[in-house]
């Protein structure tokens, strides 16, 4: 990792978690022991790829950073109820996430659904109560270019329309990303796959729903705090996320292989205890690798246009198949 790279990831990783701190319920207010265990599963922890992704995409789209550190807790919130939900025993039955005892056993079940169930709509909540894009809304402070005042009024509506339709679009994005069509529905063929022998088309459908589907969203999300990309460059971003967030669960499944626990922070080796099909099972770890490198490369071949703006998610692209935990 450059030093350069190096910095702005732990400068937005310390940023973004006072940002998390702030937005999530304190800990003293009721229901006290939820809103702890909320916190619990929330901080202190992870590694923000799908944050660190939210920013990249801002940063080429020239958006505020607090724009989109509303979107990146969104997509965080989603990810760390996913993470709640898939270590009960109900699910993965795991007991050690982000180096701490998963928020059931540290809780207990019925905790740690609601924890799920409470991260989830507070996502929600945020995207629904902040402004993510655009120009202002009613009332303006500041007024927009001048064209005569009836015609001033009309633009400001024209405008505050157009932001709240994106908006919408944006709510819309992130729920898609994370339900049926989504992530739970990824989990829900991951879940039915176990002991059977799946192909690799059957595989990768899994994978872009239940991993890719929410970093696919982070990347779109973070773009579209800003503005400035049409719809064919929007497409190429959003090929980019398909692109990464495959390569990420194929790294995944290779470190699930070849890290130790205290590397992962999660119990390593559990997709062939549990016998579930993986790019390992499929194509052998050379294989595997083999593919990573492959997606990788295809996915900064889309970025090719965007020149130095993209450099961020480029670096990312590279961790993401590097990393080591
Ligand atoms: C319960 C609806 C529901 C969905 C669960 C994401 C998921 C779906 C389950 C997690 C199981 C798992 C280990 C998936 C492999 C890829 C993955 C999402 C790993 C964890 O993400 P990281 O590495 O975790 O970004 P940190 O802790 O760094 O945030």
């Amino acid at each position: 990792m450059r030093a350069d790279f190096q910095s702005w990831v732990a400068s937005h990783q310390a940023r973004f978690e006072d940002v998390l701190r702030g937005l999530l319920p304190r800990a003293e207010v009721a229901p006290q022991r939820l809103h702890e265990a909320m916190r619990y599963a929330v901080l202190d922890g992870g590694k923000r790829v799908r944050p660190l992704l939210a920013f990249a995409a801002g940063e080429l789209v020239g958006a505020e950073v607090a724009r989109v550190d509303i979107v990146a807790a969104a997509v965080e919130l989603i990810h760390a109820y996913s993470l709640v939900h898939d270590d009960m025993p109900c699910m993965d039955d795991d007991v050690l996430r982000r180096g701490k005892p998963t928020c059931h056993v540290q809780y207990d079940d019925a905790t740690a659904l609601l924890v799920g169930d409470s991260l989830q709509a507070l996502a929600f909540q945020l995207l629904a109560e902040h402004r993510l894009n655009g120009h202002a809304r009613f009332p303006h402070p500041n007024p927009l270019p001048q064209a005569g005042e009836g015609a001033n009024e009309s633009l400001r509506e024209f405008h505050a329309n157009d932001d709240a339709a994106r908006q919408l679009e944006m709510i819309k994005l992130l729920a898609v990303a994370s339900g049926s069509r989504g992530m739970a529905g990824g989990q829900a063929i991951d879940l039915a796959s176990v002991g059977k022998a799946l192909t690799l088309p059957e595989l990768e459908f899994m994978h872009i729903h239940k991993t890719g589907a929410l970093i696919r969203a982070a990347i779109m999300l973070g773009a579209h705090c800003g503005s400035g990309l049409g719809a064919m460059q929007m497409n190429k971003l959003d090929h980019f996320g398909k692109l990464i967030g495959l390569a990420f669960q194929v790294v995944d499944d290779v470190l699930d292989c070849e890290a130790d626990t205290a590397t992962l922070g999660k119990t390593a080796g559990k997709d062939a205890d549990n016998d579930k099909p993986t790019y390992v099972s499929l194509l052998g770890i050379q294989g595997a690798r083999d593919m990573a490198q492959r997606l990788h490369r295809e996915a900064l071949e889309t970025l090719s246009e965007f020149g130095d703006a993209a450099q961020r998610l480029r670096e990312l692209a590279d961790f993401i198949v590097l990393r080591k935990f």
